[in-house]
């Protein structure tokens, strides 16, 4: 089969950074991606129960902008008209989330099913299957039910929280896994052990002000998801695999680091040690089946937990069965080695991060946030290390950009910065696969349309789609066009 090819990026405000043409290979899939608590609403339809989110969100609104996901984009009751509106933009796959809760209203693996939450996934998924939209489906995105926070905190308690996330998943694997064939555990390990154990400013902001032990909780959080995810693709491997063959992995996120002075060692050595603490931490002993990596080890000590002998050969078993590196990726930032170790129980590796680098140059131009800098050349750079790593063919299960100004929808349909980001990002896979030899199979846009951004609440829209939050009408941004017409190319010979 051909490669295709697009036409150059029609718009171009970013006027340094220019997307030439596209080639891709005529098997890679786009997608779009949600989470369920950014987009259902319905939070306690037909006998859906609480999750952390709707008590985080809840009992101090200003942790979220004062707002919540009470409606969202009420996709619970608009779910047709969204796969609808996928089929018309031409997507290949679409990732969503279960809400654990919605199905296990209190969580555990001796409470009751909620039938008809059930019901909800499973038409989402046949609509889905009826347009030729490939169904991936995350686990977890961040919405435990709040009943196993109240038993037993959750993530805080590795056996418990294992047990229960294997019934869970068994539970899904058995209602919708005749139909689907990917799979992903957790989204983004990090963020839950760091933002949502730490410094507590995510559901379920368990932090010092609750009384955390920071220098271990965390830790102990993210050993806890290893072992989670580890369980849970035994149990698929021995269980589900043979008659259903389908695929399971995680997501990770991470950015790309480059050193604050690249012609001083110790800082090129923080900018490594900096992707280490973040994405080997999980991708070590999840990929590799080993212990965590050296460095950590080295730096952290005991406040690491320890893994078992049987827990040891847990992942190394089921390590060669993770199907695909899923890759949630936005920006790059400038790492330093700091002189001394900074205040409180170091994370990082003893490492500031910053956008701007010793010689005062931007790592890229700013988004309407400005953690996320338009930095194409760090995603290839990523895509490389991850694959040197592991060896793995890799999944982008996000990527996108807020732009400024998205409220009224006649500027947010003109988003020519979100345009010109994912031409770039697209570009950088492209010249990772074919430059590189990276093996990289799909790109699911971050997101299919305005959502709940969790703590910025509605203020910040990562959507190809805008949303009208008092009218909850879809409307198309440009950028979603612009994807259209990239991947329908593929349907045609190259020219
Ligand atoms: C991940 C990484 C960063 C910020 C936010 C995320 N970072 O590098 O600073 S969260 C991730 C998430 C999804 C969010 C989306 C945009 O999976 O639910 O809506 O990114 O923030």
């Amino acid at each position: 089969a051909n490669d295709f090819v697009s036409d150059p990026c029609p718009s171009n405000p970013l006027d340094q950074m220019v997307v030439e043409e596209l080639r891709l290979p005529p098997t890679f899939a786009w997608g779009t991606a949600t989470a369920a608590y950014q987009i259902e609403g319905g939070t306690s339809q037909d006998g859906k129960g609480p999750s952390i989110w709707d008590i985080f969100s809840h009992i101090e609104p200003s942790r979220t902008n004062g707002e919540n996901g009470d409606i969202a984009c009420d996709h619970y009751n608009r779910a047709a008209e969204d796969v609808e509106l996928m089929s018309s933009l031409g997507v290949d796959v679409y990732r969503f989330s279960i809400s654990w809760p919605r199905i296990i209203p209190l969580g555990g693996r001796n409470d009751p099913i909620n039938e008809k939450g059930i019901a909800f996934y499973n038409n989402l998924i046949d609509q889905l299957l009826d347009r030729d939209i490939e169904p991936v489906v995350t686990l977890y995105h961040w919405d435990v039910p709040q009943g196993l926070y109240d038993r037993y905190k959750a993530f805080l308690n590795t056996a418990e929280f294992q047990a229960d996330f294997i019934h869970y998943a068994r539970l899904c694997f058995t209602r919708f896994g005749d139909r689907v064939k990917k799979w992903v555990t957790f989204n983004e390990p990090y963020i839950i052990s760091i933002f949502a154990h730490l410094n507590g400013t995510l559901a379920p902001g368990h932090c010092v002000a609750e009384g955390t032990d920071t220098t271990t909780e965390p830790w102990r959080v993210g050993h806890t998801l290893i072992l989670s995810h580890a369980a849970v693709v035994d149990m698929y491997t021995t269980e589900f695999h043979y008659s259903q063959k389908g695929d399971i992995s995680i997501v990770l996120n991470g950015s790309f680091y480059e050193p604050w002075d690249a012609t001083d060692k110790v800082h090129r050595d923080a900018a490594e040690r900096r992707m280490v603490f973040y994405i080997g931490w999980f991708g070590d002993p999840i990929f590799l089946g080993q212990d965590y990596p050296s460095e950590m080890r080295a730096a952290l000590g005991s406040r690491l937990p320890a893994f078992t002998d049987k827990e040891r050969r847990l992942l190394s078993r089921t390590a060669p069965n993770n199907a695909f590196y899923g890759m949630n990726h936005y920006s790059t930032k400038y790492a330093r080695t700091l002189s001394e170790p900074p205040a409180g129980d170091d994370w990082t590796g003893n490492i500031a991060e910053s956008s701007v680098n010793k010689f005062g140059q931007e790592v890229g131009p700013v988004t309407a946030v400005n953690w996320l800098r338009v930095a194409p050349d760090g995603f290839r750079k990523l895509l490389n290390w991850v694959w040197q790593r592991y060896h793995l063919p890799v999944i982008v299960t996000e990527n996108g950009c807020p732009c400024p100004g998205e409220t009224d929808v006649q500027i947010a349909v003109d988003d020519k910065l979100r345009e010109k980001y994912i031409g770039l990002y697209l570009d950088a896979i492209s010249r990772a696969i074919y430059e590189d030899g990276v093996q990289v199979t799909g790109y699911y846009a971050w997101t299919l349309m305005d959502n709940f951004e969790w703590s910025a609440g509605y203020g910040s829209r990562f959507g190809i789609v805008h949303t009208d939050f008092d009218t909850l009408k879809r409307t198309p941004k440009n950028s979603a066009y612009y994807l259209k017409a990239t991947f329908a190319r593929r349907r045609q010979p190259a020219t």
